[in-house]
């Protein structure tokens, strides 16, 4: 491959909702400019980027999966990403390694939550947005239906460029209304090439009627561009192009267009567009970097090749027998293989060895990369998604690309006792590759939580850990974090006493236990006066009664929130000990927390539902359902209302695909920990109850 300057390479993600044609019109875009050998199919598994056993079992797509289209004397970088809400982090990465998106639609399926996600994704990030219709060629295709849903829920800035001639079985051109040429395909050669000529008589009734459709589209937007239309009768001339793509922009305009990527109708067109009007690589605004010893200054980024080198990894994949291959976007300077650079977020240098662009699951190596373009390199030392990668003389940080926050937990168990090291390592491993699957080890419960956007996302999590760590492992219902605290002050005593031959043991307090308000956390107070119990075994008592309310009163849930004061005791001058004193101290704790009222507290999160109002109801009697405290609900612009509220961590095992299936996946939420607060009674006992029970179950083994 020769090389690329910025100005001739464009980096575009290829967005939508599941199953709506994305990896197959990027099989086909690639394979129709030449730059893949193959026209393969997510079908049987032979699909350029779904090349990942988790992808290939289950036909669709859960990794970005990175190719290229050489055409025009432009490299198009092609960005293929997950439509499902379960890999929504790796879409958010696509876009944000790209600068603008082909927003994908099935002409059968039509806009989808999925589509209407993406989309607001790109429009947060201002990217220029292509919309194509898929799968023309499939039974049931509708255009013109996918062109009135696009305007009534997506924009109405959108502009039909091309019109499919036939649909579904007949579908066999495209008519472009710009030009006013149609192209036509021979049926069943699926080579893309088309013979090019008048407007077919079929096809003339259409033709004027989106035609004005366009005009009317148009003349919503820009005047400029209506004038030059109306002039001239066609956009095809540079300055009308050039109009256009700064409409684009300016996200004024959203041009419509439709394949068969099946078939390879309409792909070489939808390459030609992406080299006409969405921006080159040096096209993209700066970009504010962090830099300084603190990393509390900020420097502008341009894409320019005689800038310093600043490249950041949106994406790590481990593969078997290779290590971590890490995807990176260029975003300034120029890079050879074998360069140095340096790691500003963890400090560290690291070679660029084996310097390679990304066709699917193949990586071809290059001598050099130029502002811009996107790369791959394996075998990072300590890199992951998300680092910035400079140099020591400029070093700097690029903000880090915001990924969803896990919403759903689950406890993790490696299946075989003896794997449990190998589980945690290659869970870290995971987590490296894909930053929304997070873990961590929860002390209370003694259970390793892995957390992600979804259960299907953890699932695939499991089947990636098996392939490529080999350790088997199993998902369970996390155990709550209860915790218990007092509702009333008592006080008595603890006296440890052993006489057993020779030398005996001694301990005697007096303590008094009492509520600390919720957060108080755990306070010791010293009241001994006149030295009944010496100096040196007062930390004793202590610790003794730190240890004990780990172990609760009600449940065996630790004891948080409350004041000990030790006020008096006794010593004998040759038994006592720090041993005995710290055994008085259990001792009291055990005497005294009973009659302190203990009560049962549990963990809390805060939620927030952003919900389109028709969900309105449906969300909110499921939050009550769940014992949820509303705080507020208030209009979010364009979007629908958000809700917030407080809900027991116990009532949110299942909340995401709830969430999903009430507002068929159109509503989001986040949540994060709140606090703990007391439980009700009814839920209180049952709690005790179920301990109880464990515990019985567990002493009989
Ligand atoms: N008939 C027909 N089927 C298609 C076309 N594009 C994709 N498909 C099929 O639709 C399904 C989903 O496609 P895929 O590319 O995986 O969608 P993605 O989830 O958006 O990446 C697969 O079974 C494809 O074979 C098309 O143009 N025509
Ligand atoms: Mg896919």
């Amino acid at each position: 491959m020769r090389e690329y300057k910025g100005s001739e390479i464009r980096n575009i993600a290829v967005v939508g909702h599941g199953a709506s044609g994305k990896t197959s019109l990027v099989d086909a875009l690639a394979f129709v400019s030449g730059s893949s050998k193959r026209h393969g199919s997510v079908r049987d598994g032979t699909a350029l980027t779904d090349y990942a056993p988790e992808e290939t079992d289950r036909g669709f797509s859960v990794n970005i999966g990175c190719a290229y289209a050489e055409w025009q004397d432009t490299k198009i970088n092609l960005i293929d990403t997950p439509g499902q809400l379960d890999f929504h982090g790796e879409a958010v990465a696509g876009l944000a390694a790209a600068d603008g998106a082909l927003c994908v639609i099935s002409a059968t399926a039509g806009v989808e939550t999925g589509t209407e996600l993406m989309f607001r994704e790109a429009m947060d990030r201002k990217d220029p947005v292509l919309f194509v219709v898929t799968m023309m060629d499939k039974e049931h295709a509708d255009f013109d239906k996918v062109y009135q849903q696009i305007k009534s829920r997506l924009t109405r800035k959108v502009v039909p460029v091309e019109v499919p001639v036939g649909e579904g079985a007949d579908f066999h051109g495209i008519v472009n209304l710009f030009t006013k040429r149609a192209h036509t395909y021979k049926r069943g050669a699926k080579s893309g090439e088309y013979q090019e000529g008048l407007i077919p008589a079929e096809a003339s009734e259409t033709f004027t009627q989106y035609y004005n459709e366009l005009i009317e589209s148009i003349s919503a937007t820009d005047d400029a561009l209506l004038e030059q239309y109306l002039e001239g009768g066609e956009i095809a001339g540079e300055a009308a192009i050039g109009a256009m793509k700064e409409a684009m922009k300016r996200m004024e305009l959203f041009p419509l267009f439709c394949v068969s990527s099946e078939l390879n109708y309409g792909t070489q067109a939808v390459l030609s567009t992406i080299v006409d009007l969405m921006p080159n690589a040096y096209e993209m605004e700066e970009i504010h970097a962090f830099t300084g010893a603190e990393g509390d200054a900020t420097v502008e980024i341009h894409a320019r090749d005689d800038g310093p080198v600043v490249a950041q990894i949106f994406k790590t994949a481990a593969e078997q027998h290779v290590g971590d291959v890490s995807f990176f976007r260029l975003f300034s300077g120029s890079i050879a293989n074998g360069d140095e650079a340096f790691n500003a977020t963890r400090q560290g240098t690291e070679k660029l060895n084996h310097l390679s662009v990304p066709l699917g699951r193949e990586r071809n190596e290059v001598p050099r990369l130029h502002a811009g373009d996107i790369g791959c390199i394996a075998k990072l030392r300590n890199t992951h998604t998300n680092d910035t990668l400079s140099t020591k003389d400029h070093p700097v940080r690029l903000p880090e690309i915001r990924l969803p926050n896990p919403l759903v937990q689950m406890a993790v168990h490696a299946s075989a006792r003896a794997d449990e090291e190998k589980l945690q390592l290659g869970l870290h491993r995971i987590h490296d590759e894909d930053p929304t699957f997070e873990v961590h080890y929860n002390a209370e419960t003694h259970e390793t939580i892995v957390s992600g956007l979804g259960e299907r996302h953890l699932e695939i999590s499991l089947s990636k850990l098996k392939r490529k760590f080999g350790v088997s492992a199993e998902l369970t219902r996390p155990k709550i974090a209860y915790r218990e605290t007092f509702k009333a002050k008592a006080e008595g005593q603890g006296r440890h006493k052993k006489q057993s031959g020779g030398r005996g043991q001694f301990g005697d307090c007096w303590v008094r236990l009492a509520p600390l308000p919720r957060g108080g956390g755990y306070e010791f107070v010293d009241e001994i006066v006149g030295g009944s119990i010496p100096r040196q075994y007062i930390p004793a008592v202590d610790k003794g009664i730190q240890e004990a309310s780990l172990r609760g009163v009600l449940a065996g849930f630790p004891l948080v929130d409350f004041k000990v004061e030790v006020y008096d005791g006794s010593y004998h001058t040759v038994d006592s000990n720090e041993m005995s004193f710290k055994m008085a101290g259990i001792l009291a704790f055990k005497q005294v927390a009973p009659r302190c009222k203990p009560v049962l507290l549990e963990p809390l999160d805060e939620v927030e539902v952003l919900t389109p109002d028709d969900y309105m109801g449906d969300i909110l009697g499921d939050l009550s359902s769940r014992r949820a405290h509303i705080l507020g609900t208030e209009p979010e612009e364009g979007r629908g209302t958000k809700i917030r509220a407080i809900v027991p961590q116990a009532e949110l095992f299942t909340y995401a695909s709830s969430v999903q299936s009430l507002t068929q996946g159109r509503a989001t939420f986040t949540r994060s920990f709140k606090g703990y607060e007391e439980a009700p009674h009814d839920v209180a006992l049952k709690v005790i109850e179920e301990t109880a029970k464990t515990r019985v179950e567990a002493e009989a083994h």
